[in-house]
């Protein structure tokens, strides 16, 4: 199985590390340590150095409460970081609900859009369908300012599969192919506790799409609960979490610790070889 990611074609037979930069004075993860230009660009090639596969930057907050920012400041905050990064080694990946920005950024050379509203702004099919970038379509039940306040489901498993077939269906109408497609539950954005630990033990539910499973668990609240921690005290939760998430199929981490990962997928990788799982 492989992902067209721009113009790199990565193969999903091992599993893969995305590690987070956010740019922004606020994230929940660690907000404001990477806030200029020069810091996140360093934070970014470290990242790489320790073993990211593919490099995911932010402009904007959607932690739980989190308002949003206008596109001039995440234009601002974003694209000088994409353009330095992506003639680099590995595909780099944005992440931003705005149309007008994942536009920009694909001419900037980003290689993947990465999509909390799962491209359903108006436009936003649009602006990536005649690209080969990857996409990544993540299910939330309503907005980052309100998702936590009542979060409801009958079947989550149910419904956020339902919400990738109709997903993935507007995505094939748009003309963006099947191995450009990650589907991702969206771990805390609308969920419980609850909610979050049955989407992760039933996580390979949804390699029945066809599409490659990615697994956002990185230092989230959902482990804060677990294990009392705050939130830069989340590493070893972290990557039970993303060894979990492995184990049931997700093709794709994102982390913010990407050389405790690596180290871990080592092992896991080590103990299931390279197949075509
Ligand atoms: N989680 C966050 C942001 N973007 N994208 C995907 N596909 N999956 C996720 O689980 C996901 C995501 C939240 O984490 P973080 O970027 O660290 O925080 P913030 O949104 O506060 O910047």
């Amino acid at each position: 199985m492989y992902l067209q990611c721009g113009k790199f074609r990565l193969s999903l037979a091992r599993p893969l590390i995305m590690g987070v930069v956010n740019i922004t004075p606020d994230s929940f993860s660690d907000g404001g340590s990477f806030a200029t230009a020069s810091t996140a660009l360093a934070h970014a090639r470290r990242l790489v150095d320790e073993g990211a596969d593919l490099i995911d930057i932010g402009g904007e907050s959607t932690r739980p409460g989190a308002g949003g920012v206008a596109l001039e400041e995440e234009r601002r905050r974003v694209l000088p970081v994409l353009e330095q990064l992506a003639g680099g080694t590995v595909p780099v990946s944005i992440d931003t609900q705005k149309p007008e920005l994942m536009r920009e950024a694909i001419a900037a050379g980003a290689s993947m859009i990465n999509d909390v509203n799962a491209l359903q702004a108006p436009g936003a099919l649009a602006a990536v369908a005649q690209s080969g970038v990857a996409v990544c379509l993540m299910h939330m039940q309503g907005t980052p300012a309100d998702m936590q306040t009542d979060p409801h489901y009958e079947d989550v498993v149910a419904e956020v599969l339902e919400f990738f077939g109709d997903r993935m269906r507007a995505a094939h109408a748009a003309g963006i192919a099947p191995d450009r497609i990650v589907l991702d539950p969206g771990f805390g954005f609308g969920k419980t506790l609850e909610h979050n630990l049955e989407l992760l033990r039933r996580l390979d539910r949804f390699n029945t799409t066809g599409a490659a499973v990615l697994a956002g668990l990185s230092r989230k609240g959902m482990l804060g609960r677990l294990t009392g921690r705050e939130v830069d005290e989340r590493v070893y939760a972290s990557i039970a979490a993303a060894l979990i998430a492995v184990e049931n199929g997700a093709r794709i981490v994102r982390v913010h610790d990407v050389a405790a990962t690596r180290d871990a997928l080592a092992v896991w990788t080590a103990v299931n070889p390279v197949t075509e799982r």
